[in-house]
Formats: C-alpha cells, sequence, structure tokens
C-alpha cells in the first residue's frame, strides 16, 4: 500500500510551493493539491490571481519527480450555485469545475475531487422531495460536467460529506454515478467523514469499491473533523488498511491532514505523516 499527501497539510501556515518541495524531501511520491490555497481568491472572484497560483503550482511541480494523484475542485459556495434555479450562477459552477480539469491537465492529473452540489432546505417542500430534487439537479450537472471530463482525459471523484444533507452516504453519490452512466466518474471514500457518520468504512469498500476513484484519510475524535493525522483519533487504521488490501485497491491513499498557522508546525505535522506512511504501510 502506497500514500501520498495533500498539500492542505501546509494552510495556512505556508504556501502549495513550500509543500511540495517539504513533501518530497520527506519522501513522498504522490500529491493531491488542495483547493485551500486558492479560496480566498476565489471569494474575491479574483480568476487572474487563481491562474497565477496554478501558474506557480505547474511550475515548481516540473522541479520534482512527484505525481499528482488528485486534484481538490472548488467547494463551499460553488456548491449552492451547481444546483442553483438561476442559470447564470450553474454557468459560473461550471465555469469553475472547468477551470480545475484544465488545470488537472497541467498538472497530469487523472482525478479531480468533487462535492455534491447542495441546497438549503424549502419551507414548503418536505424534506424527502427536496433531497429528490438535490439528487436530480446533481445527475443534471454531473452529467455534463462528466462529458466534459471525459474529453480532457480527466476524472471526477465525488466525495462523501460530512454534513448531514444529500452526498452524506456513499450510496447517494453511487446513485449519481449509476443514474450520469459515465466511465469517468466515481467515488471519493473521505474516510473521517465517514467515521464521524458512523458509516462503516469495510462495508462501504465492499459495497462501492468498484467505483472508488480517490481517498482521503484522516482521522479525528469521531465527533469533530479534525484532519489529524492517522492515529491521532479513534479510527481503528488496521481494519481500514485490511479493508483497503481485500478490495485490492491499487492506487495510493491520500492524507488530507489540516494545517497550521505556524509554518514549523505544518512542516512537523508533514515530517510527522512521512513517519506515519512508514507504519500504516507495515499494518497487515
Ligand atoms: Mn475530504
Amino acid at each position: 500500500m502506497e500514500f501520498g499527501v495533500a498539500t492542505m497539510v501546509y494552510y495556512p501556515g505556508s504556501t502549495p510551493r513550500r509543500a511540495i518541495l517539504d513533501s518530497q524531501s520527506f519522501g513522498f511520491r504522490y500529491l493531491e493539491i488542495s483547493y485551500e490555497h486558492f479560496i480566498k481568491y476565489i471569494e474575491n472572484n479574483d480568476l487572474m490571481r487563481v491562474k497565477e497560483l496554478q501558474k506557480s503550482i505547474v511550475e515548481v511541480l516540473e522541479t520534482t519527480q512527484l505525481k499528482v494523484l488528485q486534484v481538490h475542485a472548488p467547494y463551499g459556495k460553488v456548491n449552492y450555485y451547481m444546483v442553483a434555479d438561476d442559470v447564470g450562477l450553474r454557468k459560473y459552477a461550471t465555469t469553475l469545475m472547468e477551470m480545475w480539469i484544465e488545470f488537472c491537465r497541467e498538472v497530469d492529473c487523472r482525478t479531480l475531487v468533487t462535492h455534491t452540489g447542495w441546497a438549503p432546505p424549502r419551507v414548503t417542500v418536505p424534506y424527502h422531495k427536496h433531497i429528490e430534487i438535490m439528487l436530480r439537479k446533481n445527475i443534471e450537472f454531473y452529467r455534463e460536467l462528466s462529458k466534459v471530463a471525459k474529453d480532457k482525459g480527466v476524472e471526477i471523484a465525488i466525495e462523501n460529506r460530512l454534513e448531514r444533507v444529500f452526498g452524506i452516504t456513499p450510496k447517494d453519490i453511487a446513485a449519481i454515478v449509476s443514474e450520469v452512466g459515465s466511465e469517468v466518474l466515481g467515488l471519493c471514500l473521505d474516510v473521517g467523514h465517514a467515521h464521524i457518520n458512523k458509516l462503516p468504512i469495510p462495508e462501504i469498500l465492499q459495497r462501492y469499491g468498484s467505483i472508488l476513484k480517490a481517498t482521503h484519510i484522516h482521522d479525528n475524535n469521531g465527533e469533530v473533523d479534525q484532519h489529524l493525522p492517522p492515529y491521532m483519533g479513534s479510527i481503528d487504521w488496521k481494519t481500514i488498511i485490511k479493508a483497503f488490501k481485500n478490495i485490492n485497491y491499487s492506487r495510493p491513499l491520500i492524507f488530507e491532514v489540516a494545517g497550521d498557522r505556524v509554518e514549523e508546525i505544518c512542516r512537523n505535522r508533514l515530517y510527522l505523516l512521512s513517519k506515519i506512511r512508514d507504519i500504516l504501510a507495515e499494518e497487515t
């Protein structure tokens, strides 16, 4: 079993550039380029700065031997826009996703990680109807995005949500995947989110391993989405690793661990992850 790391371990205390260079120094071979580095530019609607940061990431990667396994797409408000009634908002969501599909190509990455679209419930709509509407709107959004992704040679992995809304369970994502019916669309299993939501990870892997395209590996206390390194929360890592091996999952697993405001803490956390990587690799 191999492991990689998401650059968010250097957010907000440092830069993606340093995250990339230090990941290589600490013996990592695989990366996810996190979205967090871009949040403030997207919030300010400054797409020029987004492009500049993407370009600088491409340039630093060219100086390394690292393989970008996953890129995280924008999330947050864009997830409301994906399923909005306003066609202009939906178009903006598509434009952003297409920008990130292009970014995947530039860093030679095959897999874009996304979240489900989501809207708040309505006073006059029963909640089960609201969920049905969310499913239908996600199918519509991902049907179009899958076509673009396929044309560009990129696949899309939708992540199981932390929030108790549509997209919380892998079955929600499997429903989108089977309705859209595109081979480029699949699941990103976030182990920490599943743990908080009491969704048994071995059962998820047994049932949905065939559509699994990406992973987010992190730990927590079962209550708060702490994004801790493995073994620092209450997840039983031996069982998790065994479950991945049982389904012969062949891609490296990606640590999605939170950073800190203090740069030295980010670096120490990445170093610790390089040691935990070796411990996990020895689990049966
Ligand atoms: Mn995640």
